[in-house]
């Protein structure tokens, strides 16, 4: 592990960093050895999908993609440590509770199911059958199916999550919360209510043709790696890359590709973005109005000059409904408003305007910095608005690119995994399956919070991910967590959820996707769906971890068969050959029709996208533009104002939650964010020189967060943060998640999508009462 200190990182994004980074992750997992042919199969036709982020890959065959937060998730699962019983119970669960992320999960694979005893307060082996009973013994002793909640993550393959939502619904309940909820359900909404679908138009041949791509609070350069290579190729080309984001990330300043020869012994690198625009944290609907309020004055003078118009009039009036609603909001809008909300000057917004308006191709990415914010829903629409003024949706090279995170995120939505399915799809259920589906909406990741800490539900089931970690306002998670009569965590790695538990637990654990999952019928492939709709196979190479795991669509059907004896769904039958499960998938889904042979054909299939054909499953059939105001009445505006008074006291921040370059969500790799020059330690806050000195602090002292909500139902604190001068606007801090979860309330989410507002947090500092010890 390195030494704790902060040095300006000047190379370039990718490049011998990332090379270095690579070698110290495999020695440090102990995998060097069988590694590397671990790593040469990610995303190849025969190989296992990368488990990092569903960035898609060009025709999931060429030769292997440099990624350097690939090599670690996959090095992470195929680790040669192993949480075995013994390894875990040689501590007590509240011992193990007190413990990092990081230093949980170094303990390696888990390799039994495990149980929890109450009295000895420790884990211990259970064997699978008994495993189940408990698990069935409780879902059935409810008194109605709502009691219980299933959570997901964005890892389990279609197959496993196709098989988990019929069983669940064939139980009886909706109750769905995954961690969509927390990540980019706002954009689904938003799209669906402006273009019918609620995924990204785009393709990779779109990346090709684009002539400007717009990157809105999204880090390519750590979370989404293989993006990079799209960029620097567009660069190249000639392409404007304009980048929005608060913070200055390395990432979408310079690359150097490792897969480059020339790159990497020249130590040249490639410009990624060709303008860059620091909004204020929350700004970015006030930025986009903004931009949009310059396309049509810009419009309005080709015009008057007579030369070619910025509207695509043509589309406008044959495709979209609502933009004169959309002109005279924008039209009114005041640059004094846009301005101090967004943090930028309208010359400078003018200059994103032109660049937009001389551009023929324009592609739209966001990640996290639009969706975790109490306007995120509008802040999606508004991007929608701007590609749709100029007819840059369902056009070749153009189009919107919400960028996804978890590998199959996307696919387990469609797969049914949603707290409010679809009418139609319930009925189709019921007609090839013959039970009656529940018709109520079930439980979201807040809902579900609300539900436990009220009693409203007791028995807790996540398929992967980790819920007491990523969910936010941590003290009532945690307290709702613990009300249940029944927690159960099927997992691949020993995390935080398990240790924050029911008067019973369980931890099951599964093969990971590099494993080889050998069922009845031979060897299976799972597929998975990437954030351009493109669905393909996965096999994994890797002997497991264990004998003892079970695949997820195993334990699934296991699960199933101990819980409903009088199933319609022949459960086991299913599970010994994954093509019956895909046959199955293809009666319920006409999207998939021929799901079995497309599949195997080399890359896969991309799912139909009626916005990307201009065809609009809006409720009028149209592309609708959407009004939305700047918002001035959030948590962080109403803080701001009642804030007063001297010194540290009366200054109130904007804090939004990143993740550091060493991490995957609450899996923390490392120490380091090099990138960001931060090394061997996570408690930082980002925060501008001239606001630490107006605070009267030195860089490297330590502070406190305090949540600052006015309303806020109780006293919310962080402790044991060091301030690094950063490069960010002023008024705005920056941390890193879960760390900072503790501060944001339950009760704070996006309107619409009810997605926790980790984006933007006001919080007060204080210097910090004690120093952590790990520092
Ligand atoms: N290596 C690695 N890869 C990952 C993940 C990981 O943790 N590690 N996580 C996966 C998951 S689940 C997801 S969802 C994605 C997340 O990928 P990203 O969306 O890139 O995730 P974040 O790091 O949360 O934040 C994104 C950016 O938003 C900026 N930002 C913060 N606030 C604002 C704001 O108000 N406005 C604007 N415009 N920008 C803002 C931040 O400075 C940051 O650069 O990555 C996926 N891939
Ligand atoms: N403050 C703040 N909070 C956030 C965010 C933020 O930006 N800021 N981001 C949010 C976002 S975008 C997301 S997506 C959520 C993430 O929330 P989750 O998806 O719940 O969390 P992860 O950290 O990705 O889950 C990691 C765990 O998944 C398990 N796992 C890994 N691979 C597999 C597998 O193949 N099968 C199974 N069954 N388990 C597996 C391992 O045990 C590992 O410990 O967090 C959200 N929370
Ligand atoms: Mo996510």
């Amino acid at each position: 592990m390195s030494e704790a200190k902060i040095q300006f990182y000047k190379g370039p994004a990718g490049g011998w960093g990332a090379l270095r980074s690579v070698a110290r992750q495999l020695l440090q997992h102990r995998i060097a050895a069988k590694g590397s042919r671990t790593l040469l199969s990610a995303n190849q036709p025969d190989g296992f999908d990368c488990p990092g982020c569903a960035w898609p890959d060009r025709q999931h065959a060429s030769s292997f993609e440099f990624c350097e937060n690939g090599v670690k998730a996959v090095a992470a699962e195929a680790t040669a440590d192993r949480a075995t019983p013994d390894v875990i119970a040689r501590h007590t669960v509240t011992e193990l509770r007190g413990w990092s992320d990081h230093a949980l999960e170094a303990m390696g694979r888990l390799t039994e199911p495990l149980v929890y005893d109450a009295h000895t307060d420790r884990y211990r082996a259970i064997g699978w059958d008994e495993a189940f009973a408990i698990v069935a013994r409780h879902l059935r002793a409810l008194p109605s199916p709502d009691e219980a909640i299933f959570y997901t993550s964005g890892r389990t393959s279609n197959e496993a999550a196709f098989l988990y939502q019929l069983f669940v619904r064939e139980f009886g309940t909706n109750n769905f919360p995954d961690c969509s909820n927390m990540c980019h359900e706002p954009s689904g909404m938003g799209l669906k209510g402006s273009v019918g679908v609620g995924k990204g138009t785009v393709t990779l041949d779109d990346f090709e043709l684009a002539d400007c791509i717009l990157i809105f609070g999204q880090n390519p350069g750590t979370n989404h790696p293989r993006m990079l290579g799209e960029l620097r190729a567009a660069a190249r080309r000639g392409a404007r890359i304009l980048s929005f984001n608060p913070l200055r990330e390395r990432g979408l300043e310079r690359f150097a590709d490792p897969q480059s020869p020339v790159e990497m012994l020249s130590g040249g690198a490639t410009t990624i973005s060709s303008d860059y625009f620091q909004l204020k944290v929350g700004g970015d609907i006030a930025l986009l109005k903004g931009i949009i309020k310059h396309l049509l004055q810009l419009d309005d003078e080709a015009v008057a000059r007579g030369s070619a118009r910025v509207l695509d009039t043509a589309f406008l009036a044959e495709h979209t409904m609502g933009f004169d609603a959309l002109r005279a909001d924008i039209e009114a809008e005041d640059w004094a408003l846009i301005e101090r909300e967004s943090g930028l000057s309208a010359e400078r917004l003018r200059h994103a305007a032109e660049v937009i308006a001389r551009s023929d191709k324009v592609i739209a990415c966001w990640g996290m910095g639009i969706t975790q914010h109490r306007h995120g829903v509008g802040a999606v629409q508004m991007i929608a608005n701007l590609l749709l003024m100029r007819g840059m949706v369902g056009r070749p090279g153009a189009g919107l690119c919400p960028v996804r995170g978890h590998s199959n995120v996307q696919g387990d939505r469609t797969m049914g995994i949603y707290e409010k399915p679809s009418a139609a799809f319930l009925d189709r259920l019921q007609a090839v399956y013959g039970f009656e589906p529940p018709r109520a909406e079930g439980y979201d990741t807040v809902g579900a919070i609300e539900a436990m800490r009220d009693g409203r539900a007791s028995v807790f089931f996540a398929m992967g991910g980790n819920f007491a970690a990523a969910t936010p306002d941590t003290p009532t998670t945690w307290a709702a967590l613990q009300r249940c009569a029944l927690t159960v965590h099927v997992a691949t790695k020993f995390n935080r959820s398990h240790t924050v538990i029911g008067r019973e637990a369980l931890v099951l654990p599964c093969l990971g996707r590099t494993e080889i999952d050998e069922q009845a019928h031979g060897i299976q492939h799972v597929s998975v769906e990437d954030s351009m709709s493109m669905v393909h196979l996965s096999a994994g190479i890797n002997a497991p971890a264990s004998p003892h795991l079970l695949s997820e669509p195993m334990i699934v059907a296991r699960l199933a068969a101990a819980t409903l004896p009088d199933s319609r769904v022949p459960w086991m039958w299913l599970v010994e050959d994954y093509d019956r499960i895909r046959d199955h998938i293809e009666v319920v889904f006409d999207d998939f029709k021929g799901f079995n042979d497309k599949v195997r054909q080399p890359g896969g299939f991309r799912l139909r996208n009626t916005a990307g054909e201009r065809v609009w499953a809006t409720a009028s059939g149209l592309a609708e533009f959407h009004v939305h105001a700047i918002p001035t009445d959030t948590a962080v505006h109403r803080a701001k104002a009642a804030a007063g008074g001297e010194g540290m006291a009366g200054m109130v921040f904007t804090l939004t939650t990143v993740r550091s370059h060493d991490q995957y969500n609450t899996t923390v790799y490392g120490l380091d964010d090099r990138y960001r020059g931060v090394f061997g330690q996570r408690r930082v806050l980002f925060i501008h020189a001239e606001d630490r000195a107006r605070l009267g602090l030195l860089e490297g002292a330590w502070v406190d967060l305090v949540g600052a909500a006015p309303d806020d139902d109780c006293v919310r604190e962080a402790e044991g943060f060091r301030l690094v001068d950063y490069d960010i606007p002023r008024g705005c801090v920056a941390g890193y998640y879960p760390e900072t979860n503790v501060l944001v309330p339950l009760s704070s989410h996006a309107v619409g999508a009810r997605t926790p507002t980790s984006k933007s947090i006001p919080v007060r500092l204080r210097p910090a009462r004690s120093v952590p010890e790990a520092a």
